[in-house]
Order: C-alpha cells, then structure tokens, then sequence
C-alpha cells in the first residue's frame, strides 16, 4: 500500500485532523519521504493480526455477505453482529450457514453472535450497562448498538484495534482496500489514540445503461459543510478539513475506541467527531491520557468506488435530519449556526419546525465494562454466539 502523507492537518486542542490522502498504489514496498508513505506486507501483516474487523448487519442479501467476508484480508480477526430476522424466515440462519462454510474452507477466525441473544442481554444488565438495553431486557434494535456489542467482543479476543465494515457491500474487493487503509492510518500515527475514517470520490449510478461515476454523496456534503460551520464557530476561522461525517467504515485503536460515546440511530458517525470535539478540544474530559497522548484522525481517499445497497429516500433523509441534528444539539453550537440548521432542513422538506429536531440517546464509552465478568455471563447464557479459531 503506497499512500500520500497528509500535507496539511489542523489542529483543535489536542486533536489533530489530517486533510485527505489519496492511495498511489495497493501494493508497495516499505518507502518513508516527507511525502509519502509505502507499506511492506510484514508492516500491514503486523497491525492485521492485532486488528478486529467487525461486520454490523440486518437482513442484508446473502451474496454480500459472503463477498464481504472472502474479502477481509488474512490475519485479522472477524465479529460479524447481526440483527437480522429469525422465525419463519430465519434469514440469521442462513448467515450462520455462511460463517459455518467460510471458516471451514478459509480457517479464518470468525465470531458471530444475534444482537437479540437472550445472554448479551443478561451480561450487559450484569455489568451495569442498562443503557443499550430496551424495556424487555433485551439489546435494542440499531447498527450502533449492534457496533458496541461488536467492541465488546473484540475486546474479549484481545484486540488492540477495530475496524467496521457494512455487509451491504457490491464490491467485495473495495472491502480489502478498506482494512489494508485501516493498517495504513493506524500504523503512521503517532498516538495510540487514533481513528481512520474512509472518504469515497464517486457513487456510481446506471444512467441510460451506462455507469456514471457521480460524485459521492448529496448528503455527506451537507454533513460535512455544517460540521465545518461547528468548528468555525469555535475558532473564527472558516474551514473545509472535514470530509467524512458519514463515514460508515472506519477503524479506531482499541484505547480510543473504549472512551467513545455512541449516539444512537442514523447518526453514529458525524457523532463520534463531535464527540471528540467536546470531549477532548477543551481538555475538560476524564480520559486525561489521551489528552496528554493526543487524539488523531485520518481521512482516506479509497481507489475503489462504493456502491451499497439502496436504502430508500427515507433512509437518506433520516441520516441527514439526525446527523445534522446532533450538530444543533452540540454544545459547541451557537445560535446562528441553529438558526442556520433549522433553514437547511426547513429548505429540504426533512421539518416544518424546529421542535422536530430530536436529539438522540447518546450511550457511554464501554471502558468500565469489566469484560471477563461480561464474558463469563455470555458463555453461561448465550443462545447464538459461535466462535471459530
Ligand atoms: N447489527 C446491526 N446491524 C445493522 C442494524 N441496522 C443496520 N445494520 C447494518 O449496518 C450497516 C450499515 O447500514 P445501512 O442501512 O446500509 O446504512 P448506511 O450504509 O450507513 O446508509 C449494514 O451492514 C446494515 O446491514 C442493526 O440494527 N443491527
Ligand atoms: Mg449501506
């Protein structure tokens, strides 16, 4: 892997954001310039066999799922967390099926569990995380619930970091590009408290039955752009550095990853960097190491385009009514950039007031969770969880 080094980064506090990198070549020999950076095979194995890669889904199409799967390079681990349908149509089943076939032919180690197992249930109310949990006791319904169960479970494997890819994937070769850039950012930073965010340059679209490479994304532009607003807000100083608040694949250190708070629903991603913003630009955080380590994140530029699974227009517009809402909801916001919030959604038909703004439940950083006591109440309870190798 030969890819730029950020030439320009910016710095709010103890956070650093570096602009966007474009990848040279998939494959390279180890190089280190001022300018660029190559990967030997043994440096990207090296950070491969500390990683866990973990795979959300619910109800996604079986094809992809197992594309997604023969694509993760070797070496990693896998966690795949499913909230898919079970009863008549037992679709988890069949992802069973798919976990049991790939580890028998590729001996990749691989863990699957249900977000709605009766044992996760038990085990997070035993340690004291209720908050991820709906009225029955059981783990709520969403992908950043379905993310934390992941972490947990990669903590249990004793990785020293993560990394997400969605199931929904058409392209299962981009996945590989995503976790070899995941090694990439994690192995040139300088703290261990690190994230790695993908940025895609085009969404291709059939258009009069030819492939049209569309710029990414209508709604990451706006994401992005009031992102931006927020940290003007702050400084007085206009900027352009963030260019992946919807970034769905992303990868952490596990140090960073275990002191970050969720927000549930469709706005996991804006929020993990507004998150870091309030939690960590002041210094007023408890996770005093990693103010004194610094924080530091990476933004990505992948060769390959991303084409997923179409949602709906219903979908697109919850992401951008939620994303831009914990943007308004943040307490770095101010006024004008509120009013200014209130006007976008307003102009794009997602309010009419702005008592629809709502905020979402945000849950905790896992780190006190006491994981061998979580594992303890898992192996006792647990319906679905299945570990290979
Ligand atoms: N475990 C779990 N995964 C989910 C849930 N909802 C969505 N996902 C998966 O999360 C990934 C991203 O979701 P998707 O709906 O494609 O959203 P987008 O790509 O971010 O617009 C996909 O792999 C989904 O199958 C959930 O409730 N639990
Ligand atoms: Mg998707």
């Amino acid at each position: 892997m030969l890819i730029e080094l950020p030439k320009h980064s910016e710095i709010f506090g103890c956070i650093k954001i570096h602009e966007v990198q474009k990848v040279l070549k998939l494959e390279s020999d180890e190089v280190q310039t001022e300018l660029l950076r190559g990967f030997s095979k043994e440096e990207m194995e090296e950070i491969l066999s500390r990683m866990t890669i973990i795979v959300p889904i619910k109800d996604e199409k079986m094809h992809l799922l197992d594309g997604v799967l023969r694509s993760i390079p070797l070496g990693c681990k896998i966690v795949v967390v499913s909230n898919s349908q079970r009863g008549e149509k037992d679709v988890f089943r069949m992802e069973r099926d798919i976990v049991s076939d790939f580890y028998r032919v590729t001996k990749h180690p691989i863990t699957l569990i249900h977000q709605k197992d009766p044992g996760l249930g038990i085990a997070f109310k035993e340690v004291g995380y209720n908050c991820i949990l709906d009225e029955t006791g059981f783990v709520r319904n969403g992908k950043a619930e379905g993310m934390i169960v992941g972490l947990i479970l990669a903590k249990i494997l004793g990785s020293d970091y993560v990394g997400f890819v969605d199931a929904d994937n058409y392209i299962p070769c981009s996945v590989n590009e995503y976790v070899r850039l995941y090694c990439a950012g994690l192995s040139i930073s300088k703290t261990s408290y690190t994230m790695v965010r993908l940025h895609w340059r085009y969404k291709p679209k059939v258009i009069e039955d030819r492939l049209y490479f569309r710029k990414w994304g209508r709604v990451s532009e706006i994401t992005n752009r009031y992102l931006n607003k927020l940290l003007a807000v702050q400084t007085g100083f206009e900027t352009n550095i963030i260019k992946t608040g919807n970034a769905g694949e992303h990868a952490m250190t596990m140090k960073l990853a275990e002191i970050m708070a969720f927000s549930t629903g469709y706005s996991v991603e804006p929020y993990q960097l507004i998150y870091l913003f309030e939690e960590f630009w002041k210094g007023e955080t408890e996770f005093k190491e990693a103010v004194k380590s610094g924080v530091e994140v990476y933004q990505i530029e992948t060769l390959n385009p991303h084409i997923h699974e179409e949602k709906g227009d219903e979908h697109i517009r919850e992401m951008l009514l939620q994303s831009l809402a914990t943007i308004y909801y943040s307490k770095l916001s101010n006024d004008k950039l509120r009013e200014e919030i209130v006007e976008e959604l307003k102009k794009n038909g997602l309010i009419k007031r702005r008592t629809e703004i709502k905020k979402n439940d945000i849950m905790p950083p896992i780190r006190s969770i006491d994981v061998k006591e979580f594992r303890r109440f898992l192996d006792e309870y647990s319906e679905t969880l299945i570990m290979y190798g």
